[in-house]
């Protein structure tokens, strides 16, 4: 009689608890992924000849079947305060907005237009306190113009997958979060003096690369 009492109660509490650890099982392995480190891709640029005020990016295609990540809703703004675009270069993800804000201090207008093949756009002309803006929805560089300053230019470099790293100074570039795939590893020179590097590279469970370019004539 009481052999069987206890196998009943016994029934009652351990299958509770073995759906908790069940569960604790499966929450453990939903969160194994994002423990992983993110992997990252860094090194630095070297050259045959001086590399004097660089303005060189360096960033990732993805390939076929390789996911890129989705742009971020933020967007880059643009000023063009003093008559300068404001950053000259800006680096953005495909898809992203760009905010051009004409932030004048005194009764200067400005237009912002591009003849660049990625992006076709005259925005007009402008009063200072207003801003207009521009979807870049096809990956290349985008050159900006005034129509009233001859002298104003910048660059809109449109990456296709928001995973990039402006060289620093130093000739270091570093590139974070890069998933899993195989991409290539590309650079693009705003004044171009040396030919651009292009090559596969591949990311394997969350591993890091650390990889060098020397940049040739
Ligand atoms: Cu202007």
């Amino acid at each position: 009689m009481w052999a069987c009492k206890r196998s009943f109660l016994m029934r009652i509490w351990t299958t509770p608890f073995c759906l908790t650890l069940l569960l604790i099982g499966r929450l453990a392995s939903a969160a194994a992924p994002t423990t992983q480190p993110a992997a990252s891709i860094s090194g630095k640029i070297s050259a045959s000849a001086d590399i004097p005020n660089i303005e060189m990016v360096v960033y990732l295609v993805p390939a076929e079947g390789t996911a890129a990540l989705p742009p971020p809703t933020t967007p880059v703004k643009v000023s063009q305060h003093g008559a300068k675009f404001s950053p000259a270069l800006a680096i953005i993800t495909v898809g992203q907005q760009v905010d051009f804000v004409n932030d004048e201090e005194r009764l200067i207008e400005h237009n912002v237009f591009s003849n660049a093949p990625p992006k076709r756009f005259d925005l007009g002309m402008y009063p200072p306190g207003q801003s207009r803006s521009v979807v870049f929805d096809k990956p290349g560089a985008v050159l900006l113009y005034c129509s009233i300053h001859r002298y104003m230019d910048g660059v809109v470099f449109v990456t296709p997958s928001g995973l990039f790293s402006r060289v620093a100074p130093d000739g270091t570039y570093h590139i974070d979060n890069v998933p899993d795939g195989k991409w290539t590893l590309t650079t693009w020179q705003r004044r171009k003096r040396f030919k651009e590097i292009s090559m596969p590279v591949q990311i394997e469970k969350g591993k890091s690369l650390s990889i060098d370019l020397e940049l040739k004539k």
